[in-house]
């Protein structure tokens, strides 16, 4: 069936539909049709044509009210008060960024290009628009300091890296019709989407007759609307319950043997882990359940189930890897899936990173690592020139191609604050003097936002790029107003790695005193010197040189009329299917050429913390830590349905469909006298936040959750009343990179400190 065109003007009512696309940083990616009416979208809809469709949530279908909303910033603005305090005076462009390039200029004469901290956010993930451009101009303007590590997967990346050497682990999600079993551990896609299908892919496999079992603090929306069985797990100890299932299947004899001894390395050294030949510990399910809070015979019996009915897809979620030790729980999920054989195989799935089309891949701008050709050994080179020729980091997995980039010049990104505050003495690359921040809102966003605001404050100069006058932006000396999506072209690739690409055309005129990022690099970068070539072409000439460079996408035309080429598969993606059906032609791309179930590049790091072979571990922030003690409840983080991250925050329709407020079983409540809507504080060493409470049975006991998103606003006290879930979280990386934004200790009690009933 043909797709509508762009654009079309039906001749009686003068309204123009405009074919266009969500891009924030969501999960999806999704067709926008924009009726436009004299210069102003009336009404939204999504997906009108072939199946399959790409339907828009309710965020995407609300977009008017951010687009209009009274908030959007409108021009230029300079600080005029403290750093956060939120005061500004408006400015022209002109001067706006006479003073951003004066200041680079000083920072790099007075301190070296290592003094600018570029921070790139996911704002927008189009292919032009966004921070690629500022990292292209700062590049050529002799570089900037950056951080290594994103909090979305750091942890499954890792472990996907020692396990596959790869990514790309995914399967189509068309594939799910191929399983009799899905495990959906810590995956909640009917809020968090990952990519357009995948709801309704689920919903179809249930219907085909396969069984679901989801592993979750929560009983989220996906438990609810998929899930036959729901196993409540204690945060953070997924990795106890994954070796409790090797053992059942080891101790069982339901091991797929010939798969493990064809395919992988290292499972005897495993075994002996999971046995406890040792450490003398056997991982039995006895052993694992006062860990997990998983009765024994619910691990036993879900190790059969998944052994039995083959083919099985664990599919492993990331939030269970945004802990503390995240990257082990990714490990032995990984394993469990060679254990059994269910990789290479239609209705199987590796676990992994689970990126499945490759539509990101080479589509940036930005020019790619040459590091990943090279004897990293020896020093990286980068077209950085901060970064070139610095060493791998001793924790990275440099000998691999294709995960993070392992420079040593990079700071991880849970610590870009304390490297603010401490610079070269605290043992970071550079002493950092200023930030440059893109589509980013990093105080919100990266982990503990007090010390986040301590270290904006000592910073000498901040220029924010924004559309909204966000927490971070606050904290601008500087803040250059960005127009939306809806007024400006990009082409937009799927969220994970699904086979489509959108094109935005652009709906509406830019706001008067707006501009693309695009746009302010092409004004700064001749103040700042820098050579112009790449911007001197316009927006569609780059938009069809990145076509070009791209098999896939053989008419651009046709993408920009219709807003979305989807790309038809000849079968389902299957990850590792040559690997596993042709070995001696296809090896894995790991250092051995075999799954490895015990790693040699972990075992050369020499670091009990990430072990050779996937172990459970404890942190100093475990249920089980002294901290608990002060502490006792376990904080969850996680997505919310109504914002993209801290964007779309502020959208009355949104905020409609669900109040924020922390989610606390009614046991807990009751023991610190807490009836549902009252307010609550909830604090631990980091901070405070003051929020209401949602005392629901659809979290176990001991486990708190706090969507991550809200807008950071501390009152004259310091508490956080806008109840911004990194006022609490750890920002200590695991050994292996993972975010520990699901591993904060937390106390809550009623906001005015009194008991409202006794307490029993
Ligand atoms: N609506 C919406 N969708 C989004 C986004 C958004 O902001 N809003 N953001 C997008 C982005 S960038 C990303 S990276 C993805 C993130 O996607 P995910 O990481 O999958 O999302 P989360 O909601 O953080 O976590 C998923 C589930 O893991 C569970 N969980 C947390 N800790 C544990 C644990 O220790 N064990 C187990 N078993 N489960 C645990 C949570 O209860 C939650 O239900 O979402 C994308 N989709
Ligand atoms: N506690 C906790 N924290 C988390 C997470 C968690 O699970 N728990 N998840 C993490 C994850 S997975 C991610 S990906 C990060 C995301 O963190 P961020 O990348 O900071 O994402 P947003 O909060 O959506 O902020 C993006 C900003 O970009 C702006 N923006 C949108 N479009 C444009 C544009 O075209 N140009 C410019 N200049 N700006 C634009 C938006 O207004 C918004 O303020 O958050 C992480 N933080
Ligand atoms: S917010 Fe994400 S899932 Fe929702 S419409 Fe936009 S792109 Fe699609
Ligand atoms: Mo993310």
């Amino acid at each position: 069936m043909a797709h509508p065109p762009s654009v079309s003007t039906p001749p009686d009512d003068g309204v123009t539909i405009v074919n266009t696309g969500c891009c924030h940083d969501c999960g999806g990616r999704c067709v926008l049709k924009a009726h436009v009416k004299d210069g102003r979208i009336l009404r939204i809809e999504s997906d009108t044509g072939a199946e399959p469709q790409i339907r828009a949530c309710a965020r995407g279908r609300a977009y008017r009210q951010r687009q209009y909303s009274p908030e959007r910033l409108r021009y230029p603005l300079r600080r005029v008060g403290e750093r956060g305090q939120g005061r500004f005076e408006r400015i022209g462009w002109d001067e706006a960024l006479d003073t951003v390039a004066d200041q680079l200029k000083r920072v790099k004469a007075t301190y070296g290009n290592s003094a600018i901290l570029f921070l790139p956010g996911a704002g927008n993930q189009g292919m032009l628009h966004g921070p690629t451009a500022p990292g292209m101009m700062l590049q050529a303007f002799g570089g900037f300091t950056r951080y290594w590590g994103i909090p979305s997967y750091e942890g499954a990346l890792f472990a996907s890296m020692a396990t596959y050497g790869t990514i790309r682990t995914g399967h189509s999600r068309d594939d799910l019709l191929n399983s009799k079993l899905i495990l959906m551990w810590g995956w909640n896609p009917a809020n968090t989407v990952w990519d357009p299908e995948t709801s309704l892919a689920v919903a179809k496999a249930r219907e085909n007759g396969a069984r679901i079992v989801a592993v979750d603090p929560r009983f989220t929306d996906s438990v609810a609307t998929f899930a036959h069985q729901w196993i409540p797990i204690r945060p953070g100890t997924d990795a106890a319950m994954l070796i409790a299932m090797a053992h059942v299947i080891i101790s069982e004899g339901l091991l797929d043997k010939a798969f493990i001894e064809k395919y992988t390395v290292g499972f005897d050294a495993y075994r002996d882990y999971v046995l406890g030949n040792s450490d003398g510990v056997a991982k039995t399910p006895g052993w694992a359940a006062p860990i997990t809070k998983v009765p024994a015979d619910t691990i036993a019996d879900l190790a059969r189930a998944y052994a039995a009915c083959k083919p099985g897809a664990l599919i492993a979620g990331w939030g269970p890897a945004r802990t503390a030790i995240g990257e082990q729980y990714s490990r032995t999920a990984n394993v469990l899936c060679a254990m059994t054989g269910n990789i290479g195989i239609p209705g199987g799935y590796p676990a992994g990173f689970m990126r499945a089309y490759s539509s990101r891949e080479t589509g940036h701008l930005m020019k790619k690592d040459p590091a990943q050709q090279v004897d990293k050994s020896k020093g990286i080179p980068s077209a950085n020139p901060v970064e070139n020729g610095a060493l791998p980091r001793p924790d990275s997995l440099y000998r691999l191609s294709g995960g993070t980039n392992a420079t040593s010049a990079r700071i991880h990104q849970s610590r870009i604050w304390d490297a603010v505050l401490r610079g070269r003495a605290g043992g970071y690359p550079a002493d950092l003097k200023m930030a440059y921040i893109v589509a980013s809102n990093c105080l919100n966003q990266y982990p503990n936002a007090n010390r986040g605001a301590e270290a904006l404050r000592a910073l000498e100069f901040v220029v924010v790029h924004e559309q909204f006058l966000t927490p971070t932006a606050r904290f601008a000396d500087i803040v250059l107003p960005v127009n939306t999506f809806m007024e400006r072209s990009d082409i937009a690739p799927p969220w994970l790695g699904s086979p489509y690409f959108l094109y935005l055309n652009k709906a509406v005129d830019t706001l008067p005193e707006t501009k693309s990022d695009l746009e302010i690099c092409r004004e700064l970068a001749p103040r700042l010197g820098v050579p112009a070539d790449f911007y001197t072409l316009s927006d569609e000439e780059i938009l069809r040189l990145f076509t070009s460079r791209r098999k896939d996408v053989t008419d651009f035309e046709s993408l920009r009329r219709d807003g979305v080429l989807k790309i038809r598969l000849p079968e389902p993606i299957v990850a590792f299917r040559e690997q596993i059906a042709d070995p001696a032609n296809h090896p894995f791309p790991t250092l051995s050429g075999k799954i490895e179930i015990a790693c040699d590049h972990l075992a050369e790091m020499n670091n009990p913390r990430v072990p050779a072979v996937p172990q459970y571990l404890g942190h100093p922030e475990h249920f089980d830590a002294p901290l608990a003690q002060q502490y006792p409840l376990q904080l969850l983080t996680t997505h919310s349905k109504v914002r993209t991250h801290s964007t779309l925050e502020r959208v009355p329709w949104l905020q409609a469909l669900e109040d924020h407020g922390l989610w606390i079983h009614p046991r807990d409540a009751r023991e610190r006298g807490i009836e549902n809507g009252d307010p609550i504080e909830i604090f631990n060493d980091r901070g405070r936040v003051r929020t209401t409470a949602r005392v629901t049975e659809r979290i176990m006991p001991g486990v708190v959750n706090l969507c991550q998103g809200a807008w950071y606003t501390p009152d004259e006290t310091g508490v956080d009343t806008g109840a911004c879930a990194n006022t609490l979280t750890r920002d200590e990386p695991s050994p292996g990179g993972a975010f520990p934004m699901n591993s904060a200790l937390v106390q809550v009690v009623r906001a005015d400190g009194s008991q409202r009933k006794e307490v029993k």
